[in-house]
């Protein structure tokens, strides 16, 4: 949450070009009246000059009136949402040229562009970013999303389908939050020792650089996200990120507290996480709705294990 009240605003006003000539009439009116007021310059009939007066106060109202109608446009930027993407970057540089190159004057396309941007940064938390260098505290794991444990792929899992909506809601809410997000892949060679032709259990999935180790396309997939591929060593399980050095760099150091645990498949992947993650000390939550299990009918059995290395389970994220 921090980032967001720590966000700059940069409001930039946009001046309509129809409000900047009034308001010089007004100016050059309001001089004249005054001139003629206090000069000997006013006709020696009183009467026609209150009909001048008068007029003159008639005509400035009405240029006070035009000139609040046409107020110039308050835009507001948020600026770190601005430098934090290429897409919004590029857009506030457009926006800043085109109010450079039309001075005192705006363009009805530059004003669309940024009211759509500041619309897109409300609904689209894709452009919320948390820096590199936040001091997270929370962290969501999404385990293993990728297409082969979907049903076209090699390792279907049960229900998988299901997980995406609830999920993508779940790491919309984290990233609001200053989560770190960790997406994990397990990322086989084609002669891993876990593929059933080198005496293991599986099917050939999830081989690296492949449409199935590539993770499921509806998947939302924040900016800012940290991705951890593992299971490349022929000869280690491939059940565990922590086999990636990178995961041990993200999650194992004295900031972060707490881990929230997502993703498939229960009794693997899942399973390893929690346990590694627990064993470094963090507070381990898996999130019993966005997971899945190979063998759902054994999920309970699979289940107490988690009791026993002290993983806590929620059906939701919530802090503590
Ligand atoms: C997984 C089986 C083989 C998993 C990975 O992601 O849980 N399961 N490789
Ligand atoms: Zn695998």
């Amino acid at each position: 949450m921090e980032d967001k009240t720590s966000r700059s605003e940069f409001i930039k006003t946009i001046t309509n070009p129809l409000g900047f000539y009034i308001l010089s009439l007004l100016i050059v009116e309001s001089t004249l009246s005054i001139i003629l007021v206090a000069s000997d310059l006013l006709p020696s009939d009183k009467a026609i000059g209150m009909y001048l007066v008068v007029g003159m106060f008639f005509i400035v109202s009405i240029l006070v009136f035009l000139l609040v109608w046409f107020k110039p446009k308050n835009l507001t930027f948020d600026k770190k949402a601005h430098l934090d993407s290429d897409k919004s970057k590029a857009i506030y540089n457009s926006v800043n040229q085109t109010v450079k190159e039309t001075y005192m004057g705006y363009k009805e396309s530059a004003v669309k562009d940024v009211e759509n941007l500041n619309s897109r940064i409300k609904n689209d938390h894709c452009l919320y970013s948390v820096t590199d260098n936040e001091n997270f505290q929370d962290v969501l794991v999404v385990v293993d999303v990728q297409n082969d444990f979907f049903p076209n792929g090699s390792l279907p899992v049960p229900e998988a389908e299901s997980l995406i909506q609830p999920l993508n809601e779940a790491i919309k809410y984290a990233k609001e939050a200053g989560f770190l997000i960790i997406f994990t892949q397990d990322w086989h060679p084609i002669n891993h020792s876990s593929f059933e032709d080198n005496e293991g259990d599986w099917k050939p999935h999830c081989i690296k650089e492949t449409n199935g180790a590539a993770l499921h396309p509806d998947l939302f997939q924040p900016y800012n996200a940290q991705y951890v591929r593992f299971g490349v060593e022929p000869e280690l399980d491939g059940y565990s990120p922590y086999e990636n050095p990178l995961m041990d760099q993200l999650i194992n150091n004295i900031q972060i507290r707490r881990v929230y645990i997502t993703g498939i498949a229960l009794e693997y992947c899942v399973y390893a996480t929690c346990k590694q993650t627990r064993e470094r000390n963090k507070e381990t939550i898996a999130i019993d709705t966005l997971i899945r299990a190979a063998s759902p009918k054994k999920a309970s059995e699979t289940w107490k294990k988690f009791d026993k290395i002290n993983v806590i389970r929620q059906a939701a994220i919530s802090k503590s």
